[in-house]
């Protein structure tokens, strides 16, 4: 049976992939070309300076090194900026819920993050209390797909990974998932995350009955 249960943030419990769009799309209207909606699907799950690298390869850009941190710094003032005036009302459907239901259960809850921003958006939405471990991109020194930050968050709960689930909406999160030797539930589309064990539109879909059923198979 499944122990803990570890958490990606952006796209699973929070709805902030909206943020990080309109700080990428700023950044590349600045630099005078498009960036779409569809460009920043790319960019889920993926760090800061290498979402960077993809965006200046959307606009055919190419810069130094010194200017691309500038320019990564200049976009991580706008995001945060934007985060600092969420609140709970932008959990997205569901994870209080199952939260709530892992708490009750004794099932762990970590976090497994690539932010450098996951503290000040846990604390804006009030979701610091439910977790049993917090690992982010300010723990981690190797960015998923690397297995980094579900093996130390698993470690810090004490769960073997057998017994370990990680929710992600990422297709990197999940192959991370999977070479920590994790279980793994998408959240999304089935088309997308294509590793994922099995797929969910969002969280509102999962409970601990159906958790435990989807992987006893
Ligand atoms: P920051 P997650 C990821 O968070 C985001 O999905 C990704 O879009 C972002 O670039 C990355 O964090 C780094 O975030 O710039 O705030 O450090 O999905 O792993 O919770
Ligand atoms: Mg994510």
């Amino acid at each position: 049976p499944i122990q803990a249960c570890l958490f990606d943030l952006d796209g699973v419990l929070v709805d902030t992939a909206k943020y990080h769009f309109l700080a990428w799309k700023r950044l590349a209207d600045e630099l005078g070309f498009e960036f779409t909606e569809n460009d920043n699907e790319r960019l889920k799950g993926v760090s800061r300076m290498a979402s960077l690298d993809i965006l200046l390869s959307v606009g055919n850009v190419q810069l130094d090194e010194e200017t691309k941190i500038a320019l990564a710094e200049k976009k991580n003032n706008w995001y945060v900026d934007y985060i600092s005036k969420m609140d709970a009302s932008e959990i997205l459907p569901g994870s209080l819920a199952f939260l709530q239901e892992l708490k009750e259960r004794g099932i762990k809850i970590a976090l497994g993050s690539a932010s450098k921003n996951a503290m000040t958006i846990l604390n804006n939405a009030n979701l610091v209390p439910y977790f049993d471990a917090i690992i982010d991109g300010t723990k981690t020194s190797n960015a998923k797909p690397d297995p980094e930050v579900f093996v130390l968050g698993a470690q810090e709960v004490q769960v073997d990974p057998e017994h370990c689930v990680v929710f992600e909406d990422a297709e990197a999160g999940i192959e991370a998932a999977i070479r920590a030797g994790m279980r793994s539930i998408g959240i999304g589309s089935a088309d997308t995350l294509t590793q994922a064990e099995y797929v969910v539109s969002s969280l509102a879909e999962m409970s601990v009955e159906k958790l435990q059923q989807i992987m006893s198979n």
